[in-house]
């Protein structure tokens, strides 16, 4: 199983895939985006062959968009964020044991290629989310839909992380995991506990799932091909 924990001797971070992914190509690294954001920004600091190159790499990626789409996975400890991974990668339900740091898979859906990173949910890895976002074209946040206790908490890390400025372009997808529990919250509960329609600066979508039967996962999957690829989910 290609997974990537992230403890102290073995840190690792998501960069070191999209830089190595970038050298394949050299006039269109990985950070393109970031680096467009520079360019305009240090416009008038940069040399007319640098412009030049700019406005290649601008024109390339109009003709051959990213083919490969980068989601990252967040929420509170044991809300089912690496159950849903491997149940995306390899159909199948894994033991698991609390993430400390991340796991990355590919996910191909629909002939799309996604990167999913799956990061450790518990408190005091929650700041090192921030690490993962850039790149990231959606998001995906995990809720386990029987924990009623801490869906606030969940409410104040998603709004915190939707101000993030690596996230401004991203999508939002909720899973509502753990629906064959019988003690579930529903879709529209969910939603209303994390004041999803207050949210105006992302476009969002609430998907009702079991990450252990698979059940929904491709649903809100689709959503999210639909928007980062144009593709449609049928
Ligand atoms: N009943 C039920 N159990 C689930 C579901 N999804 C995950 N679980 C269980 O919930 C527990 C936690 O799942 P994980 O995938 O490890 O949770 P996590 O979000 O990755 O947790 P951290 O790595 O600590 O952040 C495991 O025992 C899973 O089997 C589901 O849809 N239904
Ligand atoms: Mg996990």
């Amino acid at each position: 199983m290609t997974s990537c924990h992230a403890g102290s001797d073995n840190v690792c971070m998501p960069f070191d895939k999209r830089q190595s992914r970038g050298a394949r190509h050299p006039l269109v690294g990985p950070d393109f985006l970031q680096s467009h954001g520079r360019l305009e920004r240090w416009g008038d600091i940069w040399t007319a062959e640098e412009e030049m190159g700019a406005l290649l790499s601008r024109f390339w990626f109009m003709l051959f968009p990213a083919n490969e789409y980068k989601i990252v996975v967040v929420g509170l400890d044991n809300a089912g964020k690496t159950t849903t991974l491997y149940k995306l990668h390899l159909g199948e339900v894994v033991n698991t044991s609390p993430t400390i740091g991340s796991n990355v898979e590919e996910v191909v859906y629909k002939n799309i290629r996604f990167e999913v990173w799956d990061l450790g949910g518990q408190e005091r890895l929650r700041t090192s989310w921030t690490t993962y976002y850039r790149g990231s074209h959606a998001l995906i946040a995990v809720i386990d839909s029987t924990d009623r206790a801490r869906i606030n908490i969940m409410k104040d890390e998603l709004f915190r992380l939707l101000q993030h400025g690596d996230l401004e372009h991203t999508v939002v997808l909720v899973f509502a995991n753990k629906q064959d529990l019988k003690d579930a919250m529903s879709p529209a509960e969910i939603t209303d506990a994390l004041s999803l329609h207050s949210i105006k600066n992302h476009d969002w979508h609430i998907q009702a799932c079991c990450a252990i039967t698979g059940e929904g996962l491709y649903d809100g999957l689709g959503w999210i091909a639909e928007r980062v690829a144009g593709k449609p989910t049928t």
